[in-house]
């Protein structure tokens, strides 16, 4: 169902690489002839988004479970069970209980978000995501008024996961809104990708997609939702806090220590093309920054 959210492209527009390609190239051309003066306006942050293809996405992947290559996940996600599945809500809502994930979907409205995603590594991609809003799940389970952080965790099954037996993380996997950028209308759970079920190693069977905020807050294979009332830990903040923020939004002037945020890889831009600069927000700047006003994202990154 189309929204003041919804990009008007749908995956049937998605084009193949070649085509992709010129596309970029052509709008590389553009940007080019309007002078730099273009970069990270308006103009740019609304440009119709071009769906990086199914194997760019699916090939891809940051999942740490199954091993820290980008291509491990695709090689050993499959041995995740996801079905049975049920996400457990707890906390400060008023229904706690287990949800079965057919029961969620059955009761959710899936729509398409064509949605860019920008990695704290920085590579980049767009991904047409299926799924339905988060504010919909939380207000299923009722929202106490006392809750201000919403908690994530991700399925902990070390029979079928061989990278949790690595102490990379410390296992599982968690992670952790403030509850009004949870229930932001771009902030969504995905459960699908190109109309299709999102594969195993994106996420499956839902997990969740934060577009202004550097992909490790988008946590995959989600079991457990817990609203509190105290910040939560997160997984790369723990591991890390000097380099990981709790809010890790997406922004171009506050490096990380070890490398440049001003720029990005897009993934599957061919081998000339070019780093692109990254946008504030990563683009949703227009929706999102009332919700940091008076913050300083530099302390607060
Ligand atoms: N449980 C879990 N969720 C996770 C990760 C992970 O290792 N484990 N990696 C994060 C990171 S760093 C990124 S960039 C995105 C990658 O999502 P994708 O593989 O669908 O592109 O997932 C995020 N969610
Ligand atoms: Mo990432």
């Amino acid at each position: 169902m189309a929204n003041r959210w919804t990009n008007t492209l749908t995956a049937a527009d998605a084009t193949p690489e070649a085509a992709f390609l010129n596309r970029r190239q052509i709008m590389a051309g553009l940007a080019a002839g309007a002078g730099l003066a273009g970069i990270g306006s308006p103009a740019r942050a609304q440009e119709e988004l071009e769906p990086n293809p199914w194997e760019d996405i699916t090939q891809y992947n940051n999942y740490y479970e199954f091993g820290t290559g980008k291509d491990d996940p695709a090689a050993y996600a499959d041995a995740l069970t996801i079905s049975p599945w049920s996400v457990r809500i707890d906390g400060l809502v008023d229904n706690p209980g287990d949800f079965g994930f057919d029961q969620i979907l059955s009761s959710m409205t899936i729509e398409e978000r064509i949605y860019r995603f920008r990695c704290v590594e920085a590579w980049s991609m767009v991904v047409p995501w299926n799924g339905f809003e988060l504010a919909d799940l939380l207000a299923m389970a009722g929202v106490k008024p006392e809750a201000k952080y919403v908690a994530f965790e991700t399925v902990l099954r070390p029979d079928e996961m061989p990278g949790v037996r690595y102490p990379v993380l410390d296992w599982p996997y968690v992670e952790g809104l403030r509850l009004d950028e949870a229930m932001h209308p771009l902030t969504i759970m995905a459960t699908g990708i190109y109309g299709k079920d999102i594969p195993k190693q994106n996420g499956a069977p839902l997990r969740l997609v934060v577009p202004w905020k550097y992909g490790f807050k988008s946590i995959k294979s989600i079991v457990r939702i817990t609203l509190t009332d105290a910040e939560p830990p997160t997984s790369w903040n723990k591991a890390n806090p000097r380099e990981y923020g709790f809010y890790s939004n997406v922004n171009p002037t506050v490096d990380h220590p070890r490398w440049s945020q001003a720029t990005e890889r897009p993934i599957g831009g061919g081998l000339f093309a070019g780093r692109e600069p990254t946008l504030m927000f990563n683009g949703y700047e227009a929706e999102v920054a009332s919700l940091y006003d008076g913050m300083d994202l530099t302390k607060n990154f």
